[in-house]
């Protein structure tokens, strides 16, 4: 049997390593070996750690995405399983990127030595975000360069997930549906919550699929792609924090989550995804900031209370990086000093994504 790749899509914080996660445990549930590959732009991923600290077996794609470092991606799978590769592969992209099926579904198919079972393609689609620019309202919170990198992921999409439905009412999936529909016709439209596992049987039941997927390229103008992926500022962290006493590792970082959130109103600029993982003694704790209407959330609380934890940061927000440092090292220092810990920051990177130059492109 080929192993299968399934790769879960979607906009930055729209769920994909939520739904990567319960896809994981499903096909765990039934005996299968999974490996997971997570994938960013650099080092210090919120997503690796959270995904492994979860027991999952996963490898990491950081430095470039999928699409630009194609060989990174193909050499990173064959490190999963103990030898012999996983009978599932979960693979998540770069939320920012767009044209994955001409620059890694069809190379994995046409150019990739190994032969993989490759499942329709789905991108999970973020409500916050999706409905604003789907109704094409101008205060979506992104300039229409990076609105256009979230419409062409839904264009390239073999079905379309409405993640989030857990807090979304009747007429709010109606409405999304509706305008996917009728602006990208043809795509089977789910309807699912990654954090209750509501819809997660249609997801299995789609991703089980097989005929005339992955099949969808499209022109892309790389001019507006790459403008609108720059207008993101990006800062992956890593923060030692230690204490005589002892902390509470979620109020930490519910407290950074909630500071850096202020910050970013008070600035009017957008988080696209702002994640902070916790981890110490085996227990490990996540806050999260989808959009800036949305507000923080504790994701995954650890109930811990530790005198020593690593914290990594990760974020996406529309604004320029060095100011987002700024930001960052701030908060980071007034969160500290609020509850009395030191914090040496081990790592930072902030930069502006990068041109894509994609390894392969089979479009026709
Ligand atoms: N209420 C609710 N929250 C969700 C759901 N799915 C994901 N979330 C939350 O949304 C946030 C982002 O989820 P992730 O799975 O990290 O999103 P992502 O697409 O992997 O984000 P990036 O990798 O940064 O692009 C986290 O706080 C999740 O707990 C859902 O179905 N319902
Ligand atoms: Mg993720």
């Amino acid at each position: 049997m080929k192993p299968v790749y399934i790769m879960v899509g979607g906009f930055l914080g729209a769920g994909k390593t939520s739904t990567v996660s319960r896809l994981a445990q499903h096909y765990m549930s039934q005996g299968k070996r999974v490996g997971i590959v997570t994938n960013d732009q650099t080092t210090d991923l919120v997503d690796t750690h959270n995904l492994r600290s979860q027991g999952f077996d996963v490898g990491e794609v950081a430095g470039s995405c999928f699409c630009c470092n194609f060989d990174a991606l193909t050499s990173t799978v064959e490190t999963l399983g103990a030898g012999e590769l996983p009978e599932i592969i979960l693979a998540e992209p770069v939320g920012s990127c767009t044209d994955l099926v001409a620059t890694v579904i069809r190379p994995l198919t046409e150019v990739y030595g190994v032969p993989l079972d490759i499942a329709p393609y789905g991108v999970i689609l973020k409500p916050s975000h999706g409905l604003r620019i789907l109704k094409g309202d101008s205060g979506s919170g992104f300039s229409p360069k990076a609105n256009y990198i979230f419409r062409k992921q839904i264009e390239e999409a073999d079905f379309v997930v409405i993640n989030r439905i857990d807090e979304l009412s009747a007429d709010q999936v109606a409405e999304l549906q509706s305008l996917i529909e009728a602006e990208y016709p043809g795509r089977p439209v789910l309807k699912c919550s990654a954090q209750t596992g509501e819809g997660l049987d249609s997801l299995v039941a789609m991703l089980d699929q097989r005929g005339a997927f992955g099949q969808r390229v499209m022109e892309v103008d790389y001019d507006i792609y790459a403008d609108g992926e720059a207008e993101l500022g990006w800062l992956n962290s890593q923060v030692e924090v230690t204490c005589q006493n002892s902390f509470h590792l979620d109020a930490l970082l519910m407290d950074l989550i909630a500071r850096l959130h202020q910050r970013l109103l008070q600035l009017d600029a957008e988080a696209a995804h702002l994640k902070v993982i916790g981890l110490c003694d085996g227990s490990y704790a996540v806050a999260n900031l989808v959009s800036n209407v949305t507000g923080p959330e504790l994701s995954l609380s650890s109930s811990t209370e530790t005198n020593a934890a690593n914290v990594v940061v990760n974020a996406r927000v529309a604004i320029d990086p060095a100011e987002l440092e700024t930001i960052v090292r701030e908060e980071l220092a007034a969160c500290s000093s609020a509850i009395n810990v030191d914090h040496k920051v081990v790592s930072l990177q902030s930069f502006r994504p990068g041109r894509p130059v994609p390894t392969h492109r089979i479009n026709e």
